[in-house]
């Protein structure tokens, strides 16, 4: 099998980590190599810029949104340049936890810049390397917002944005799902965490056939 590239996209407290996990267990089960990571932050230039982005400021200005997308931007070059790509190069498959759509929806949907430009930005950072899948956890904001409470974190700079913002990017989310249907596939995120996870093994199985 070609290796895959595969992402959980959706807003916050959709469950993208806790499937993610699942669906690395699943495909190593399967007996395949697989690499399961993250955006932003998963290398070391990235932890910094991962500081920068969700530090909680109590400035609102503090951080030109043009700024945000060229830092999840540049932190996804370097990803990809340093974790994605080589693991694909060697057939390993490669989960991701959050990608390109996440800046469309945050920075594009959320922030309102043009998605002409948000466009323009992703063929840059992202060498036109788009995921095999995406697989969109979706639910009201109301839920995911309480699900991240109830954990008891302190909330990070963009959690803490008000709900419109959060409504904004559901809403994009679900666009680019319609946009993409042969690459995103919309998962309800209000299942059970079992009832997801089998629905996206059930997925994982027809690609590892197909690919
Ligand atoms: N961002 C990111 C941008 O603005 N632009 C970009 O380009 C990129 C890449 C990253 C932030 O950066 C923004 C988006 C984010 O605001 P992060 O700290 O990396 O933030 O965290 P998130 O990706 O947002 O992930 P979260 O941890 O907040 O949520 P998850 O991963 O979606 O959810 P998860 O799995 O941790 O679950 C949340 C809680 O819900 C429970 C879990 O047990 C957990 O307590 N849960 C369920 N409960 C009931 N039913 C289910 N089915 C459940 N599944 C999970």
């Amino acid at each position: 099998m070609k290796a895959l590239f595969i992402t959980f996209e959706g807003i916050e407290g959709s469950g993208k980590t806790t499937q993610a996990k699942k669906a690395e267990d699943y495909l190593k089960k399967l007996g395949y190599p697989v690499l399961r990571t993250y955006e932003p932050g998963a290398t070391r230039v990235g932890e910094y810029i991962r500081r920068i982005l969700l530090e909680k400021n109590d400035d609102p200005n503090s951080l030109h949104p043009i700024v945000e997308l060229l830092l999840f931007s540049a932190d996804r070059t370097q990803h990809l340049q340093e974790v994605v790509l080589p693991a694909l190069e060697q057939g390993t498959t490669v989960i991701c936890d959050r990608y390109i759509d996440s800046t469309t929806a945050y920075q594009g949907g959320g922030r309102g810049i043009d998605f002409e430009l948000v466009n323009q930005i992703h063929k840059i950072a992202t060498l036109c390397i788009y995921p095999t899948r995406t697989y969109l956890l979706d639910l009201p904001v109301e839920v995911g917002l309480q699900r991240i409470s109830r954990r008891g974190n302190i909330l990070d700079r963009l959690e803490t944005e008000n709900i419109e913002f959060h409504q904004r990017i559901r809403d994009c989310f679900l666009r680019i799902a319609n946009q993409y249907p042969q690459r995103v596939m919309i998962v309800d995120a209000m299942k059970s965490e079992e009832e997801i996870a089998l629905i996206i093994q059930n997925d994982i199985r027809d690609l590892c056939q197909k690919h």
